[in-house]
């Protein structure tokens, strides 16, 4: 259905002076909004296949599940994807690669031997559309990591195949950061964990921590690239004990000034990252999020707009600096429309954001002056506030389909391309 731009402008009318009373205004938070950069992970788009000669398994405990047609093949096939998600997405974002995501003509080049120049495409599609890069070595999917470690593997020479990938990871974040005038946050996962109780849970430890030290010797300038790593609970085939845990992981940002990067997905299923993000930006200036959505286990759902998002959301916003918490998606679901999954899940992180940059002062006055009451009163009557007309209205000024109708142009767009995709 086609919502009349008359009836938005109406109800955005009607839903501004609805905030003002309540000391809100719409328009400073939509100004914050249209400049909130989203980073879209492009491996939604292929389910996490990449484009190396000799694809292999995904492996790393990463599982894709479902075989809607129209999975994207090559790097044009994914550029224009991309391209079709950013054209129903208020706002100007950034895209965010791994590694196996390099051009290679047709080429056989390993994960130790990757230049910027296999990224030059992405670069310069970037470049074209004002977008930033974000990067990711990858640490799985290959047969050096088949046994399921990597950094903190026994055998030196695969760490130091490793630690050369991250290595070059780094100049080529770099790459981009000095290309399109946008640091790249330049993220390290691994997988590296046991399916069954280790004997030595300090070895792989002490050898991971030093990989990391190798990785981040090189200096490179902030202003182009920004190191991040991301702790995990556990993963399919290391249940048992994961290397990098949050533990491991914190301590290492903390005494090594690097990102931490909090994934919704990796902590047991009763913690929320919400409640993370203010304690680790005491001790660090700027953080990582994965947005995702864990349905009992880290399935990496497609974000939704529940009671985690938005509290999330608000926990981003109550930072008062945008710039101290980078904000990537990180899911993989290959039984709906792909593009669709990533306009879904943008969508739902930018209207949370909104809802956060909407939330009424009286909420936080209430709390200073001791009233849990009136505190919890008000949180619970914000939830019915009209932020849906301020979304619509966003979406009609940023030039974007308003309510539902990004679908038909997202079935439009699969009708002509991804579903002649055989
Ligand atoms: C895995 C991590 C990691 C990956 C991507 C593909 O559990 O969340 O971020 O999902 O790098
Ligand atoms: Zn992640």
């Amino acid at each position: 259905m086609n919502t009349g731009a008359n009836q938005v402008d109406a109800a955005y009318r009607l839903a501004r002076e609805r905030y003002a009373a309540l000391g809100v205004d719409t328009e400073r938070a939509l100004a914050t909004l249209a400049d909130f950069p989203v980073s879209l992970h492009c491996w939604q788009g292929d389910d996490v296949v990449g484009f190396e000669q000799a694809g292999g398994a995904l492996g790393g405990g990463l599982a894709v599940t479902g075989n809607y047609p129209g999975r994207a093949r090559t790097p044009d096939e994914l550029r224009s994807d991309i391209d079709a998600a950013l054209a129903v997405i208020p706002g100007r974002h950034r895209l965010n690669l791994h590694a196996f995501y390099g051009e290679f003509g047709g080429r056989t080049v390993d994960r130790d031997a990757i230049e910027p120049e296999h990224f030059a495409a992405w670069i310069a599609w970037a470049r074209e559309r004002g977008v930033g890069l974000d990067f990711n070595p990858t640490c799985f999917a290959h047969p050096h990591a088949a046994d399921g470690f990597t950094l903190s593997h026994a055998d030196a020479a695969v760490r130091r195949f490793w630690i050369e990938h991250c290595r070059r990871a780094r100049r080529i974040g770099a790459a981009f950061g000095r290309a399109l005038g946008t640091p790249c946050v330049t993220n390290v996962w691994v997988p590296d964990g046991f399916k069954d109780t280790p004997a030595d849970r300090c070895g792989p430890r002490q050898r991971l921590a030093e990989s990391l030290d190798d990785v981040f010797q090189e200096s490179l300038p902030p202003e182009h690239v920004l190191d991040a790593v991301e702790p995990k609970l556990f993963g399919i085939g290391s249940e048992s004990c994961t290397v990098g845990s949050a533990e491991f992981y914190l301590g290492y940002c903390i005494s090594r000034r690097t990102l931490l990067c909090l994934d919704a997905g990796h902590f047991h299923p009763t913690e929320s990252i919400a409640d993370k993000i203010s304690a680790v930006l005491l001790w660090l200036p700027e953080i990582l999020l994965h947005v995702s959505r864990g349905v009992r286990w880290d399935s990496d759902h497609v974000v939704t707009f529940n009671d985690d998002l938005l509290a999330i959301a608000r926990e981003i916003v109550a930072v008062g600096n945008p710039a101290r918490v980078h904000v990537g998606l990180d899911y993989f679901d290959a039984s709906i429309n792909r593009v669709a999954a990533w306009a879904i899940g943008t969508r739902n992180m930018l209207r949370a954001l909104l809802v956060a940059l909407l939330e009424p002062p009286g909420i936080l006055l209430a709390e200073r002056e001791g009233d849990f009451t009136a505190r919890l009163a008000l949180q619970e009557e914000a939830r019915s506030l009209p932020f849906g007309a301020v979304w619509d209205w966003h979406c009609q000024v940023q030039g974007v389909p308003v309510g539902d109708a990004w679908l038909d142009v997202v079935r439009h767009y699969e009708r002509d391309v991804t579903s002649r995709r055989t």
